[in-house]
């Protein structure tokens, strides 16, 4: 039995080597990306058993990326490969200064994108403790937002702890209506929910952490983090609540992917029963490392890393 299930699209991703707009970039760097994969292989360095469920294409980026996952020990049953339909990918520009870098998808029709109801797990998946969820993967198709929804509700009936981050892409949505609709369904399933500020703004309508937590938990959150970037966290649940601050980074060479790296942390400091205010901390420290790499998931520490038992 898995410690965490978790279900999305698995992604190739090139890194530009150049600073310049994507167009003109001629050298790339291979990686992978998907948040929810980034926060399987966080765990799963972090000394925990992780489940993930996704579908690859039958190509070479799926093979190289199916080498990774099981290079990075996670557990991949509920892995299944698609005669018809390729491997989503997507291309990354490299930013100097620190801000976000440039992203291209190439991901509609994905294998991923054909995820449906059919491929949820019975069996020992179901018995996982916690589910990780994030707003990326309901985004992909109907089929794809169905399986998040009856996945999030079978999680919560059973009395397993179930985990959400918006991760807003609305380049990924029809609409933002949809958008707002869709994620605030799935976060109301959620027992621990953790938006960005910016994120938590838009979904909420509310101008601040403490509004954004106080509408979580009206629609049944347990806990809530607002994530504040180097400020650092927000928390609220029934310990009470506060700031965890942010740690200090000396370079930021790219954001993409501490939002994952922050949910390793909150989630494994879960598992181990710390209280919210810790588990925040750890989100921060965790989140603090992996903008100092380029790869979305390059940074995520061990056990060791992270100075932990
Ligand atoms: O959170 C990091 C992700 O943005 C990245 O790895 C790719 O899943 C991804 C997406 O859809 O943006």
């Amino acid at each position: 039995i898995p410690d965490v299930v978790t279900v999305g699209e698995a992604m190739a991703l090139l890194m530009a080597r150049q600073p310049l707009p994507l167009a003109e970039v001629s050298e790339f760097e291979r990686a992978t990306a998907g948040a929810e994969l980034n926060v399987a292989v966080g765990l799963s360095r972090l000394g925990y058993k992780v489940g993930y469920v996704s579908a690859l294409g039958k190509d070479s980026l799926g093979r190289n990326l199916l080498d990774f996952m099981q290079a990075e020990g996670l557990d991949l049953r509920h892995v299944r490969l698609d005669q018809q339909h390729p491997t989503g990918f997507m291309l990354k520009s490299m930013a100097l200064d620190g801000s976000d870098p440039e992203v291209e998808y190439f991901r509609r029709g994905s294998a991923a994108s054909h995820l449906s109801r059919a491929d949820i797990p019975s069996g020992a998946y179901q018995r996982a403790r916690l589910l990780h969820l994030t707003g990326i993967s309901p985004a992909l198709s109907d089929s794809c937002r169905d399986m998040a929804l009856t996945m999030a509700a079978q999680a919560r009936g059973a009395g397993r702890m179930v985990t959400f981050d918006p991760n807003l892409r609305p380049r990924l949505w029809p609409t933002q209506e949809a958008m707002i609709e869709t994620v605030n369904a799935l976060a109301s399933l959620a027992d621990v929910v953790m938006p960005g500020l910016g994120e938590g703004k838009l979904l909420t309508g509310c101008g601040d952490a403490a509004g954004i937590a106080d509408f979580y938990l009206a629609r049944g959150a347990r806990q809530v983090v607002v994530k504040l970037g180097p400020q650092g966290a927000y928390y609220a649940g029934p310990e009470g609540r506060g700031i965890a601050p942010g740690v200090p980074v000396r370079k930021v060479v790219d954001t993409v992917g501490a939002g994952d790296g922050f949910a390793v942390g909150v989630i494994s400091a879960l598992l181990e029963g710390l209280p919210l205010a810790l588990a925040a901390a750890r989100g921060n420290a965790v989140g603090a490392r992996v903008v100092q790499f380029r790869g979305d998931c390059e940074g995520l520490p061990t056990r060791s890393e992270l100075g932990l038992q």
